[in-house]
């Protein structure tokens, strides 16, 4: 019936196994919380409802049960780079995501709606935004970067990606419509901006030019300190480990090295 993907399939065990890890395991800092409570509102949000009738605010119950601190410095927000930052963050380690956040986990990579006057899950297929922008969804991830966005303090950083066709600021979007707006001015000390291009793509955005300008310009318009930087190093680096010999990865191959030295010793 719908264009999208139907619900992901052991939706719940996906998403309360999830839920445990990330309470007992990836961050134990949150506390106790009952995932099966939370897993019950997560679903009273959407089930036995018609799927394009899905607000941001049925899922507040669930937001309010599944909230726990973000630590200053550690937020990291991204347009086109859901892979790497899935890898840069390290599972909280070093940077926490909304992905890396208990309500990120419950929908990350997941997909999922009901229908009307029917009290289970929609496998077949589910609403697509371009269908109904009021879908299960569409709505989850509204409230969700809403919230993460108000929660954030400290540096913020953001990574966006100076290859995407779209532009590395897309000017509709979750970040630039549902995070930027909701920023808390007087907890933020300064935001740091990434502009990762592709390894062997195109630099078709860059710090100071095209939508990126257009990024610095509206959150200098807002009173932050910005800092934008050309491929920083560090996700570089990440982005390198499967290109050592690519021209754009010389940031490794000219490091001395004694793999090097081994293989053409000079
Ligand atoms: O889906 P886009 O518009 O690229 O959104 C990315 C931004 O919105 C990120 O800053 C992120 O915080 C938030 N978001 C994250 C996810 C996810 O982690 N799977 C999904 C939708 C929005």
């Amino acid at each position: 019936k719908w264009q999208g993907e139907g619900t992901t399939p052991n939706l719940e065990s996906i998403v309360i196994g999830r839920c445990y890890e990330y309470i007992r395991i990836v961050n134990p800092s949150v506390g106790e919380k009952n995932c099966t409570e939370i897993w019950e509102a997560f679903k009273k949000a959407f089930i036995n409802k018609d799927p394009c009738n899905i607000l941001p605010s049925d899922y507040e119950l669930f937001i309010n049960l599944s909230l726990h601190t973000i630590p200053p410095n550690k937020s990291l927000f991204w347009e086109n780079n859901h892979l790497l930052v899935t890898s840069y963050s390290d599972r909280t380690r070093r940077h926490m995501p909304l992905c890396d956040t208990l309500i990120g986990s419950f929908g990350d990579f997941l997909n999922w709606c009901g229908q009307a006057n029917d009290t289970g899950f929609n496998y077949d297929s589910c609403p697509t935004t371009e269908e109904c922008e009021n879908n299960a969804v569409e709505s989850f991830w509204k409230i969700a970067s809403i919230t993460y966005a108000k929660q954030s303090s400290g540096v913020i950083y953001i990574m966006l990606n100076g290859s995407a066709i779209g532009g590395a600021y897309p000017v509709k979007g979750f970040f630039a419509d549902y995070e930027v707006p909701n920023f808390q001015k007087d907890r933020i000390s300064r935001i740091e901006i990434w502009v990762m291009d592709d390894i062997g793509g195109p630099d078709l955005d860059s710090c100071g030019r095209g939508s990126v300008q257009i990024l610095e310009e509206r959150l200098k318009t807002m009173g932050y300190d910005i800092t934008c930087i050309d491929n920083y190093k560090s996700v570089l680096l990440l982005k390198c480990l499967d290109y050592l010999n690519h021209s754009d990865c010389s940031i490794i191959s000219s490091a001395p090295s004694t793999q090097r030295g081994l293989v053409s010793p000079d």
